[in-house]
């Protein structure tokens, strides 16, 4: 491929260090370079959320048990989780990275992506973007964030893994599979426990070693999972940084205080949850066109799938699609730590006509509607559709 034709490394992947321990250091200076452990107190869930660099070096990580911590780092400084403090400053971290760009795809509480290409005529290459980033950071809010920078998401999410700690790292076009080869194919994206072994049993364990095969090998035999791998360990991923759009969009969600693997319980978290929010939009004459389902699994890892619907607000209706994008997307491992839904692309409802509603419709709305008055004197609890419920227990 001729020079001009390369992609241009535009994809900007940032992510705080330690972050909810370097927090806690920002927070109180006498814990600079002590190894800070935070996590679950006895009690709750018991396990480490993070530690600092310098707790790492005992072997100690995240997901890891209290317990296991406390043995291998007896002088670890343990503190509980404070997370709405998280919170604040994850946002003004959002707030400078939205400095350098409109396009920004916030990813997690410590993580977002960055689409420069159409500012670097005012802040200069990604590169500079970068370090700016870094300084930044630094002398506004005292926290060290790691840069990567790629021409696409996954290879500048692994950039800002590479370089970790307060790592800025480049993958070029000319780099890439180079970078990619020696490395396990648990680097690549969306590869977790169960697509390590499937990938193991096929004799594949470096991304070396899927580059190697013809196109269409691994799709046959893992179908469309397959193909994404080989396209990755080629270098190849497509997707944009999506900026969020919908900013009005109604959710809820519940961190269960036991992960839960059950799927008639996840299936009726969801029935709830809809029953809830659709009860709200109704309330105030709003549809929603998005349905969103998240599901975070014990490794803190977080999925979300979408899908489009005509305009609704029917319990039965947004039920349903949330129950079916659960489906679609888990199987009961891992178990899942949190679960949500989200009704986003709101819109009012005057435009809806319901008198032309077909008589199906209108039935369900009208029951909708007599739940609704139920429930405001007894609680969302006291009525449900017992085609959606499977009679199991629901956690708040
Ligand atoms: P990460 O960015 O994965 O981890 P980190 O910022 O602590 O460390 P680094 O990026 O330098 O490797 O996650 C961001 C925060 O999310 C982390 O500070 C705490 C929280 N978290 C958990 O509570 N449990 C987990 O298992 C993980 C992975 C993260
Ligand atoms: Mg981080």
């Amino acid at each position: 491929m001729a020079a001009r034709d390369c992609p241009s490394i535009h994809i900007i992947h940032c992510d705080l260090d330690a972050f909810f321990a370097s927090v806690e250091q920002m927070d109180n200076p006498s814990l600079q370079a002590q190894p800070v452990i935070v996590g679950g107190t006895a009690g709750s869930r018991g396990v480490v959320s993070t530690c600092s660099y310098e707790a790492r070096a005992f072997g100690v990580h995240s997901a890891m048990p209290m317990a296991q911590a406390h043995r291998l780092c007896p002088r670890g400084i343990f503190m509980p989780v404070r997370m709405s403090r998280y919170q604040e400053i994850s946002q003004q971290v959002f707030a400078i990275l939205s400095q350098y760009t409109p396009l920004m795809e916030p990813l997690s509480i410590d993580e977002a992506f960055l689409d420069v290409s159409g500012t670097e005529a005012l802040f200069g290459s990604p590169e500079r973007i970068g370090r700016q980033i870094k300084e930044q950071v630094k002398s506004e809010l005292d926290l060290i964030i790691s840069v990567g920078i790629s021409y696409n998401k996954f290879l500048a999410k692994l950039a800002s893994e590479l370089g970790k700690p307060d790592g800025l790292r480049i993958i070029t076009f000319d780099q890439a599979l180079e970078v990619l080869k020696p490395l396990p194919v648990t680097r690549l994206w969306g590869v977790g426990d169960k697509g390590k072994q499937a990938l193991h049993h096929l004799g594949l364990y470096t991304i070396g070693d899927i580059q190697t095969l013809p196109p269409g090998w691994l799709e046959e035999r893992l179908g469309d999972s397959g193909r994404h791998y080989w396209e990755l360990a080629r270098g190849v991923d497509l997707r944009r940084v999506e900026v969020q759009q919908e900013r009005k969009s109604l959710g809820r969600e519940v961190t269960f205080s036991e992960d839960v693997s059950d799927m008639e319980t996840l299936q009726n978290h969801l029935v709830f949850f809809a029953a809830e929010l659709c009860s709200k939009l109704r309330k105030d004459n709003i549809l929603c066109s998005t349905v969103t389902v998240k599901l975070r699994y014990r490794s803190f890892k977080t999925i979300t799938r979408r899908r489009t619907i005509a305009p609704s607000h029917a319990d039965l209706v947004i039920g349903e699609v949330a129950d079916e994008l659960l489906r679609q997307s888990y199987s009961g491992e891992p178990p899942l730590r949190l679960l949500g839904l989200s009704l986003g692309k709101l819109s009012k409802a005057d435009a809806w006509e319901q008198g032309s509603l077909f008589q199906e419709e209108r039935k369900n709305y009208d029951l909708d509607q007599l739940m609704d008055s139920i429930r405001q004197r007894f609680g969302l609890e006291a009525i449900q559709r017992g085609n959606l419920v499977k009679g199991k227990d629901f956690e708040k």
